[in-house]
């Protein structure tokens, strides 16, 4: 390595437009690459941007990474790849734009990970933090690269809420949470880990330097044995709560969100459905007690709190037929969630679609809630032969070549009292551009067939 301080963003995307935006900003050299030959942003960045030099497929100039002072590499490209590990061999420091916004951050930060629910809970405690009237960002994996909080000037915030991803945690060092969660671990992205354990220790990160965990009692993959003694911490649970836990308790018939021998809120007032969302509920308040939000706001932002987009979302309703759109269940847990969050509560059965980019999953770990709560399944997308492979012999099951075709197969097979839902338990990549452009394509499907009148 030489003593320059070029830093080499690696993508194109979001994230690697943020790098490029704060390291020029503070008059550091930048070089990009991207393995595409042609990235979405191409044009419009070298028109803004001419002075840098930018390498666009798999021919990168190895000289030029070793002899970097910093790789900033965006979340969805591997550090394991063959140029980033060479410059790692020559001494080049491999971090991502998280480890940039920690170096120089200073407000507090709540920061959120796990397999699922991580969008819900960040929103969730964004939303209480804004209730009690904190200045607060919500940033990171939900959406908006963390860099963008320096936009605004420093300190233009008093709280900030961020979701991290494993990818984006596997790059960072120096974040000092004030509060830190694991909100679950569940098998996910298994196409760029060995192990399910690798991928555990990738989001375990997010509890270094942390003053405060928030530990998920019910699921021991998400818990630590590096947890610092120093920091405190805080528990969640389905469970009944033990002092000082956030659980459940049932009190003559009815269900509480409880904090220890405290029941704080009727489970029912709240309109996000399922048990996976109470355990969320539960998680965004150990959180936001953590940051000293007071709790009068808390639960009164969770009681408004009507759900993201694109999860369980309810698109439509004709002749006793429900639809419902979970594009963002992008993988096996997630699926499972809607699957036991619907089906528990419903007189019919679920017609499932689902499909796409499995990730390397094992889609035979649906089998006991699709034998249990599904009339039939309709699979598509590029692992969709796959999905029936592993899946087809225990229920009715299609091949869709298309949305179009899986909402008419969908229409002929569901009976009054079902729902048809789309929780794909895949990534949306091989055939849109992202969940939320998959889930926008079902629903306007769904309006197309089953005809404008009838649906809401
Ligand atoms: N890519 C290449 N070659 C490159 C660089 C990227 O082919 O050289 C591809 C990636 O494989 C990926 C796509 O380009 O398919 C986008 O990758 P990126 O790292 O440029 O992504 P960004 O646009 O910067 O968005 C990222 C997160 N995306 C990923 O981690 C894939 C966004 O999370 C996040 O909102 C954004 O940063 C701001 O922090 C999205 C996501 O899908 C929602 N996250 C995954 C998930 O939630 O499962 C981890
Ligand atoms: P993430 O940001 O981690 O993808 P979201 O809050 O966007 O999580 O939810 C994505 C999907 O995951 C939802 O549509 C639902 O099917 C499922 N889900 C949400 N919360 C949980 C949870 N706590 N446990 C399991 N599945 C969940």
């Amino acid at each position: 390595m030489n003593n320059s301080n070029l830093h080499v963003v690696i993508g194109l995307g979001a994230t690697g437009l943020s790098c490029v935006r704060f390291l020029l900003k503070q008059h550091i050299p930048v070089v990009v690459m991207d393995t595409r030959d042609i990235p979405p942003n191409l044009a419009q960045f070298q028109k803004d941007y001419p002075t840098v030099p930018v390498y666009t497929g798999h021919e990168w100039p190895q000289a030029i990474l070793n002899q970097a002072k910093a790789l900033v590499v965006s979340p969805g490209i591997s550090i394991a790849i063959a140029p980033i590990a060479q410059a790692k061999a020559h001494g080049v420091e491999i971090i991502g734009d998280i480890e940039l916004f920690a170096r120089i951050n200073k407000a507090p930060v709540i920061a959120i990970t796990g397999s699922n629910g991580k969008s819900t809970v960040t929103t969730l405690v964004g939303e209480m933090a804004r209730v009690a009237g904190r200045k607060v960002a919500v940033v990171g994996n939900i959406g908006t690269p963390v860099l963008d909080v320096f936009d605004e000037g420093m300190p233009a915030f008093d709280l900030i809420v961020m979701e991290l991803s494993s990818f984006q945690l596997e790059t960072t060092y120096s974040l000092q949470p004030l509060a830190a969660t694991v909100l679950n671990v569940t098998p996910d992205h298994m196409d760029r880990y060995d192990s399910l354990a690798d991928y555990a220790s990738a989001k375990h990160r997010i509890f270094m330097n942390a003053q405060h965990v928030i530990i998920n009692q019910d699921d021991p993959l998400s818990q630590s044995a590096q947890i610092s003694n120093l920091a405190k911490k805080s528990f969640f649970t389905t469970a009944v709560p033990t002092q000082n836990q956030f659980g459940l308790r049932t009190l003559e018939g009815k269900m509480w969100l409880a904090l220890g021998e405290q029941n704080i809120l009727p489970a029912d007032t709240l309109k996000i459905v399922g048990k996976h969302n109470l355990a969320n509920a539960l998680s965004a308040l150990a959180l936001g007690a953590a940051a000293d939000l007071p709790m009068k706001e808390m639960l009164q932002a969770l009681v408004s709190f009507n759900g993201l987009s694109h999860r369980c979302q309810w698109v439509a309703e004709k002749e006793g037929i429900r639809w419902i759109n979970d594009s963002k269940g992008t993988n096996i847990g997630a699926c499972q969630a809607a699957l036991e969050g619907i089906g528990q509560q419903l007189l019919g059965k679920i017609v499932l679609l689902l499909g796409g980019d499995g990730k390397g999953a094992d889609f035979a770990d649906l089998s006991s809630q699709v034998i249990k709560y599904c009339r039939a399944i309709i699979v598509m997308g590029k692992d969709g032969s796959r999905i029936l492979a592993e899946l087809g012999e225990s229920i009715q099951s299609y091949a869709a070549g298309s949305m179009q075709e899986a909402v008419e197969i969908a229409a002929s097979c569901a009976q009054s009292g079902d729902v048809v839902l789309l929780s794909p338990a895949c990534s949306s990549l091989d055939q849109y551009q992202n969940f939320s452009h998959r889930g926008e394509i079902f629903m306007d499907t769904v309006k197309a067939v089953l005809g404008h009148a009838h649906v809401g």
